[in-house]
């Protein structure tokens, strides 16, 4: 199909982009099935993707092991002054970074096709919809673009002659000199990444890696750090956020927006399958939402995504099953192991544990193997529509209005089960203080405490002190009809290591709760630190969980949460004059509260 695109200033860019990085040819996507084949069959040819003989029209890739992850020391907000940025974000001032990557891109497609796509993030042509165009040397960031977005034609007759559109540059920068041999995973060396935004501009420059999201330009660095600072000029909402579609037994819907940062399990929310008897989810999104406050002054949500690039250890027909039968077919697997008979398998799926596998570094594994088959954050790319529990309106372009927000982390100790904001400046507290224990999805020591303000840490294109004002602010904005907010902890241990709530389908029981918090039809108690589940309030019929262990994880424990505040206190010092008064107040207001309980 040939591509035909009128728009004269992205013309103009292409040609620019070109003439720096001197690829071999310029093909422009048309998001064609036909496109994808024969991109597939390119790698296929090359070495870099192997076909599935189980999964039908799927393909498993293996990246260098220096390219496994979002490499977030190389991630520059990148704004005139680093107040801009803020103290959570990496700066770098544009004046230094721009040449530094110029330098870099130049030539940097050599022997290359640079593949120019067209893409929207939201339905195309939905009021809430933001249309990108990726530039990219990388056929698997092509193909992955084709699953995670809406690619081509369609989105240049939106884009018409004067359309607004993000450029998203991205080069694996590895140029091929004449009769040069490539390499399964081309890249550039770690030291050589960066993953660029330029917010007053709204311009993204990738260079270096070929992975996840540090490549998909379409994901973190589109849909939130460059839509999250436009969110804020617009006066909307970019968030790592799930979405999902609760219908209780009587028909009621109740939509819920659910922020937890990195590895805590979001996919596996958005995909849950209640054990209460009655109650039914559907999945909306599991990674992020774009809010717009409504003609009837509710908060509407879409998912910007079409697809989903969950973590592939862990999830099984236990853990996820909605995820294992999202990926029966039409998927890409990167950095899982490949077994024998010619599938995927990775650490903690179903079934037996094979005698033999082709590990992610392309070396013979077997169960003694010192190190695991798969990857930590080995990854699958699939279309959200193959989702066995993706709701009808998933692609409403007018967006679900949303009643609770959730926030949470992964916490061993400490933090109870559920608690309930007293209200939207206690919400946004909460939110604001939200910590998790680090995994391997980011780089860095393991099982630290890192706050991770509404899972954006490493998401937000601005100040966070201004992000807060923003939440302040689309409160105020939102007054009663604004969704009601609640803070969840499914990662409570043992001393020994035990966990002391099961999760995944039980959570269902604490979501319960939360939609009878917004009809009134249940109570809570006040403790300092919010609106806990009152003894008999949580149903847990039929639930095996112990008396003591339901006793523990509704307990506030209060000498814990008080050697919490001069971290609280510290984290809010690092925004200095940018912080809001309010979040200090409710600081205040919590020490008061423990301090008299
Ligand atoms: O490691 C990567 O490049 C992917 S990180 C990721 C992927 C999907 C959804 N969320 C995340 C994340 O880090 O929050
Ligand atoms: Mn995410």
């Amino acid at each position: 199909m040939t591509v035909s695109c009128n728009h004269e200033g992205l013309n103009r860019w292409v040609k620019e982009v070109a003439a720096m990085c001197k690829p071999a040819r310029v093909e422009w996507c048309d998001g064609s099935k036909e496109e994808y084949d024969r991109l597939m069959a390119l790698m296929v040819e090359q070495g870099g993707a192997t076909p599935l003989k189980k999964r039908p029209n799927s393909f498993a890739f293996c990246s260098d092991p220096s390219d496994v992850a979002r490499v977030e020391d190389q991630t520059y907000i990148s704004t005139p002054t680093q107040d801009e940025a803020g103290p959570t974000n990496n700066w770098m001032d544009p004046d230094e970074l721009k040449p530094r990557m110029l330098e870099l891109y130049d030539g940097c497609m050599g022997g290359r096709t640079m593949y120019v796509i067209p893409f929207s993030m939201g339905p195309v042509g939905s009021p809430l919809a933001k249309i990108g165009v990726e530039i990219t040397d990388s056929p698997y960031v092509v193909c992955n673009m084709h699953i995670m977005t809406r690619v081509g034609s369609r989105v240049l007759e939106v884009l018409g002659t004067d359309g607004e559109f993000v450029p998203c540059l991205h080069s694996i920068g590895a140029p091929l000199k004449p009769g040069q041999k490539d390499v399964t995973w081309p890249c550039a060396p770690l030291e050589k990444k960066y993953i660029s935004h330029f917010p007053q501009e709204n311009t993204i420059w990738s260079y270096g890696s070929g992975y996840g999201g540090n490549a998909l330009l379409g994901k973190k660095c589109l849909a939130l750090r460059i839509a999250s600072a436009i969110a804020r000029r617009e006066g909307w909402m970019a968030e790592h956020m799930l979405i999902l579609r609760l219908t209780s037994p009587e028909g009621k819907q109740y939509h819920i927006g659910g922020a937890f940062p990195s590895a805590c399990g979001k996919t596996n929310l958005a995909m849950l399958r209640p054990t209460i008897p009655g109650w039914k989810v559907e999945t909306i999104g599991d990674d992020i939402a774009w809010m717009k406050v409504g003609p009837d002054g509710r908060l509407y949500a879409i998912n910007p995504e079409a697809g989903f690039f969950g973590v592939a250890p862990g999830t099984s027909y236990e853990t996820n099953p909605m995820a294992m039968d999202t990926l029966k077919e039409n998927c890409i697997f990167t950095n899982c192991a490949l077994t024998d008979d010619g599938d995927i398998w990775w650490e903690g799926m179903d079934g037996p544990v094979p005698s033999h596998a082709i590990d992610w570094k392309c070396r013979d594994w077997t169960p003694e193997s010192p190190e695991a088959a798969a990857h930590p954050n080995a990854r699958f790319t699939a279309p959200a529509s193959q989702c066995p529990t993706i709701s009808p309106d998933w692609e409403n372009p007018e967006g679900v209005p949303i009643d609770i927000f959730i926030f949470g982390g992964r916490r061993t100790s400490v933090v109870p089960l559920v608690h309930e904001a007293f209200n939207w400046n206690h919400g946004v507290f909460l939110g604001a203080t939200a910590a998790s224990e680090t995994t391997a999805a980011n780089i860095g020591a393991v099982g630290n405490l890192r706050r991770d303000p509404f899972a954006m840490k490493p998401f937000c294109g601005y100040n966070m002190g201004d992000y807060f004002h923003h939440w302040f602010d689309m409160g105020d904005r939102l007054g009663e009809k604004a969704p009601r907010i609640f803070y969840v902890n499914w990662f409570r241990q043992t001393p020994d290591g035990r966990w002391l709530w099961p999760g995944f389908g039980e959570n269902s029981r604490v979501l319960k709760w939360m939609c009878d918090r917004v009809d009134g039809t249940v109570g809570a108690k006040e403790t300092p630190i919010g609106l806990m589940p009152e003894e008999g309030g949580l149903d847990i019929s039929g639930l095996d969980v112990s008396a003591e262990d339901m006793t523990e994880l509704l307990t506030v424990d209060t000498e814990a949460m008080k050697a919490e505040i001069p971290d609280i206190q510290a984290h809010f010092d690092q925004f200095g004059d940018r912080l809001p008064g309010r979040l200090r107040k409710e600081l205040g207001k919590l020490k008061e509260r423990l301090e008299r309980s």
